[in-house]
């Protein structure tokens, strides 16, 4: 079998996605996602360019030795840019050996760990009390974890909270929104939508939040340690994480579990963190740390050190990568959690899919390779739109992020 095509799919249904799709001479297809949030064009370009006319001719069985040679073969190491197009790669050729086999990829990964995902939803809202209508909602519909995110008395626009109707995006303009962030104002806030939720809903619930990287490791120390009553399951990006021994800090001081790594794209982004056991869940995810068969060897170097898989799954990650996750996720020991956020019905629609929730839990496809598809018609209807990020600015004027 060779690979006789691939195309690379922008489509835009309510929020931009690359997809790959892979063609052989035998007429299997396989998708990859390749979205890389407010830099997608990058990856589109990188695809078409440098690594689409590498893979025509090639056999898509070999999986490993593909991912080798655009690895190594690049020279330039590394990088969101390349490692998400790698990614799709790597995703789109399991998806053929799981179609060719007649198996679903988490099949050919070993086989089901465990009888369903676990995922948490999204609590947020600008007030207290409305974010604990919006747990209410999550555990009635059988959700067993849930992220908090609340406004700040004082700031407006804070990043990660979602409010009014529709899906959560927080990617809006071309030109990144800006908002004004206090620490100050954030950490004197944040206990008591804890304190509010814990009390209101038991000791039960996986309750998590997201720090979105806003915070210096001391900072992040005393919220860490400001929490403890309030037994969260994991404190998500406390400190931006170049600097992987500024966690040994926050670990001094708190013994609030710690979760990173949705924007790392490689397990050297990840290995000192883990063999040093700073964290408790690594967020790497299929579409931006290589693929599945990266990000099985970064949950496996993780196992080793008591490191739990937390894999990122915002809405800006397609149902592609979140079928690839699902698979990986159901066949891993070291599974912890899987972000989930609903995509929109138009997103839906454009990639037809296997997976379903039910109760809390998330459940891969069980048709033979991922169970996921793109509808390259439908996605022609939806053109790209540009939207990037939005920067966060101190009350002074000082760049700081998100
Ligand atoms: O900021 O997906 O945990 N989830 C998150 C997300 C990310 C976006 C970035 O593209 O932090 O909302
Ligand atoms: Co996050």
């Amino acid at each position: 079998m060779k690979i006789s095509d691939a195309r690379v799919i922008v489509t835009s249904p309510g929020r931009n996605f690359v997809t790959l799709k892979i063609v052989t001479d035998e007429g299997v297809t396989g998708v990859g996602d390749a979205t890389l949030n407010g830099r997608e064009l990058a990856v589109a370009a990188y695809l078409n360019e440098h690594v689409v006319p590498l893979l025509i001719g090639r056999d898509p069985h070999r999986i490993e030795d593909i991912w080798q040679y655009l690895y190594k073969g690049a020279y330039w190491r590394r990088g969101p840019v390349t490692m998400t197009a790698i990614a799709a790669v790597d995703t789109a050729l399991w998806d053929i050996k799981g179609k060719v086999a007649g198996l679903p990829v988490y099949q050919l990964l070993g086989g089901r760990s465990r009888e369903g995902v676990t995922v948490y939803g999204h609590a947020s809202a600008d007030t207290v009390d409305g974010v604990l209508a919006e747990v209410a909602k999550y555990v009635a519909d059988g959700y067993k974890a849930v992220r908090l995110q609340a406004g700040i008395p004082g700031l407006s626009g804070v990043y990660g909270v979602h409010t009014g109707p529709g899906v959560y995006e927080p990617a809006s303009a071309a030109v990144p929104a800006e908002a004004v962030w206090s620490t100050e104002r954030y950490l004197h806030h944040v206990p008591s939508l804890f304190e509010r939720v814990r009390d209101e809903f038991g000791p039960t619930l996986k309750l998590l939040h997201d720090a979105h990287h806003r915070l210096t490791p001391i900072e992040a120390a005393r919220l860490g340690k400001s929490l403890e009553p309030y037994a969260l399951t994991w404190l998500e990006d406390p400190v931006p994480a170049e600097l992987q021994e500024g966690f040994r800090l926050i670990r001094r001081h708190t013994t609030t579990p710690l979760a990173v790594g949705e924007v790392f794209n490689s397990v050297w982004d990840c290995q000192q963190l883990i063999t040093e056991q700073l964290v408790d869940y690594i967020r790497t995810t299929v579409v931006h740390a290589g693929g599945i068969s990266a990000l099985r060897r970064i949950f496996d170097l993780a196992a080793l050190y008591h490191v739990r898989s937390g894999s990122h799954g915002a809405t800006d990650l397609s149902p592609v990568c979140m079928a690839a996750a699902l698979h990986v996720d159901v066949s891993i020991p070291n599974f912890g959690l899987q972000e989930y956020m609903p995509h929109t019905e138009e997103t839906d629609e454009v990639f037809p899919h296997g997976y379903r929730f039910e109760n809390g839990y998330l459940h891969p496809s069980e048709a033979p390779g991922l169970g996921v598809d793109i509808d390259e018609e439908l996605a022609a209807k939806y053109p790209y739109r540009p939207a990037a990020l939005p920067v966060n600015r101190l009350e002074d004027g000082t760049l700081h992020s998100w």
